[in-house]
């Protein structure tokens, strides 16, 4: 039988005194613990003067503490939140076995883009729309792998927000184990009265977003959002089923050293894309050489674009005279997130850029040209590319 332990004295326990690899906490009760054990549960909870105490702020808690910030809050956003963080646990959980859980390769159906269907794009998909429509904070949603507006269920309540998503993007990337992420969205709902949301609730342009944001699947994952004061990023830590606070504030840099494209469109482009990307390459008394980097995932590929600085960018070609990333599942919301963390996003299509922000939607699957990351490395493009 163990034996009984003394209470902690008042105040809590004591401090730390590591020795030959066994930590005694004066005051603790119990008995020795393992420095090993206490490395990982150090990054979250530490005992001082005052007893045992949490570090590291987690996804919820900081939606919460900003949430503070405006006192005509109701909390529905932290909520929807708390929805989309569970979804992203569920989804990730599912991504790292992908191997042994029979859920690789292709359900044999092609979507509404024509594409064809992962059998974890409809796991995803899924997820999101059963996890979000049950916290009753939505009143519609969009999704990349859905023709229509999703309604929420009648038997859950109708929120005031409207979700939009890419469940899994990058899904070509799934079977070769390499990165891959969620994206999503949240407007304010614009039509009235208490029924379902309505396609024009869906379809608003950017610079109405309310807080954007993308969940990367990869060496770790992690959780990126922004609701209009700054890019913060949490780092999912497995042992406790949370995501925590990791990059916060997040800043691309002026201009980066890195151009990541699918150059293999080369001889689709037209002209003034073809010059950007010969110039940018090749080095000058004045410049080097940009390296490049393209995964083939929006997410991995802006997520280092987003630490590091760069461009990424998918231009129109002969084939897709639209571009093809969907405006309001994968354009917009890394937009609005680049420009929180100080960057730029825009189409190209006039010497001022063209903001993807500024772009009013009149399709729920509009496809956009994009120019998106560092500030300096945007602008050298649309010097190319936008025309005379
Ligand atoms: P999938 O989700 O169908 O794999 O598409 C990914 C994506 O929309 C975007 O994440 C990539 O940047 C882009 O397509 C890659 O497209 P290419 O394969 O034409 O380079």
């Amino acid at each position: 039988m163990e034996p009984e332990r003394p209470p902690l004295p008042p105040g809590g326990g004591g401090f730390l005194v590591p020795s030959r690899g066994i930590v005694r906490v004066r005051g603790w009760p119990g008995p020795p613990i393992r420095a090993s054990c206490l490395v990982m549960a150090e990054q979250h909870l530490s005992v001082g003067p005052g007893g045992p105490s949490y570090h590291g702020t987690t996804l919820e808690q900081h939606i919460q503490l900003s949430q503070r910030q405006h006192p005509e809050a109701t909390g529905d956003l932290t909520g929807l939140f708390a929805q989309i963080s569970l979804a992203a646990k569920i989804i990730s959980s599912q991504v790292s076995k992908a191997g042994l859980a029979n859920v690789l390769g292709l359900t044999g159906e092609t979507n509404v883009q024509g594409e064809e269907v992962k059998k974890l794009d409809v796991f995803a998909n899924e997820v999101l729309v059963r996890c979000v429509q049950q916290g009753g904070y939505v009143c519609v949603m969009g999704s990349e792998e859905v023709a229509d507006p999703i309604a929420v269920s009648p038997e859950y309540p109708r929120g005031k927000y409207v979700l939009q998503f890419d469940p899994l993007d990058g899904s070509g990337n799934i079977d070769i184990n390499a990165s891959i992420g969620t994206i999503f969205s949240i407007h304010r709902r614009v039509s009235t009265g208490p029924g379902a949301g309505t396609l024009a609730d869906c379809l608003q342009a950017g610079s109405r977003i309310v807080a954007s944001g993308y969940v990367i699947y990869g060496s770790s994952n992690m959780f990126v959002y922004s609701s209009g004061d700054g890019v913060h990023g949490f780092t999912f830590d497995p042992a406790i089923g949370e995501f925590f606070l990791s990059h916060e504030n997040m800043k691309i840099p002026e201009r980066g050293d890195t151009y990541s494209v699918n150059e293999g469109n080369y001889h689709k482009w037209d002209e003034g894309v073809q010059q950007w990307v010969d110039w940018v390459k090749k080095p000058s008394d004045e410049r080097k050489a940009y390296r490049l980097r393209y995964i083939g995932a929006m997410v991995a590929d802006l997520h280092r674009t987003l630490l590091r600085g760069g461009i990424f960018a998918y231009p129109a070609d002969r084939k897709n005279t639209s571009g093809k990333l969907r405006l309001l599942y994968e354009a917009s919301p890394f937009a609005f997130l680049v420009e929180q963390a100080g960057g730029a996003a825009v189409d190209g299509s006039s010497k001022e850029g063209g903001r993807i922000l500024d772009i009013q939607p009149t399709e729920l699957h509009q496809r956009t040209p994009l120019y998106i990351g560092s500030k300096a490395d945007v602008a050298d493009a649309v010097r190319f590319v936008a025309p005379e």
